[in-house]
C-alpha cells in the first residue's frame, strides 16, 4: 500500500517525531499551521475516523493517551489546544491514513486544517 504515514510509522521516511509507542507515533506536520502542530496516528493503516470500529478501539485508548502526553511534554497542556480529524472530501483530508492534527501555541481560530 502506497501510505506516506505507513511509510513515516515504519520509518521508511524520515519525519519531526515527538512520541512513540508500540500502537502510536506523533510527528510535527511538514506545513505547520500553528506554533504546535503534530500529527498524532495508529500505526496500524485505518482510513478515518469513518471506517473505525472494535478492532481499533485499542489504538484510540492510545491515541488519547498520547495527545494528553504530547501536550504535557509541548507545554500547551494549561494553555488549551485543539484536535481535529478531517474525513473525506468534504471535511478536507488528504491523507487517507488516520490522524489527529494537535493545534496549539496560540489561541486557535476557528478553521485552520
Ligand atoms: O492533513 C494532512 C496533513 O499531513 C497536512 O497538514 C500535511 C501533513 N503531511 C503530509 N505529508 C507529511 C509528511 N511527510 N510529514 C509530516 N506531515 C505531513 P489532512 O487532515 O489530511 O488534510
Amino acid at each position: 500500500m502506497d501510505c506516506i504515514f505507513c511509510k513515516i510509522a515504519n520509518k521508511e521516511i524520515p519525519s519531526s517525531i515527538v512520541f512513540e509507542n508500540d500502537r502510536v507515533i506523533a510527528f510535527r506536520d511538514i506545513n505547520p499551521v500553528a506554533p504546535v502542530h503534530i500529527l498524532v496516528i495508529p500505526k496500524n493503516h485505518v482510513e478515518s475516523v469513518q471506517h473505525l470500529n472494535e478492532e481499533h478501539y485499542d489504538d484510540l485508548k492510545e491515541i488519547f493517551k498520547a495527545i494528553k502526553e504530547i501536550a504535557v511534554k509541548e507545554g500547551i497542556d494549561k494553555t488549551g489546544y485543539r484536535v481535529i480529524s478531517n474525513y473525506g472530501k468534504d471535511g478536507g483530508q488528504e491523507v487517507n491514513h488516520l490522524h489527529f492534527h494537535i493545534l496549539g501555541g496560540e489561541t486557535i481560530g476557528k478553521l485552520r486544517c
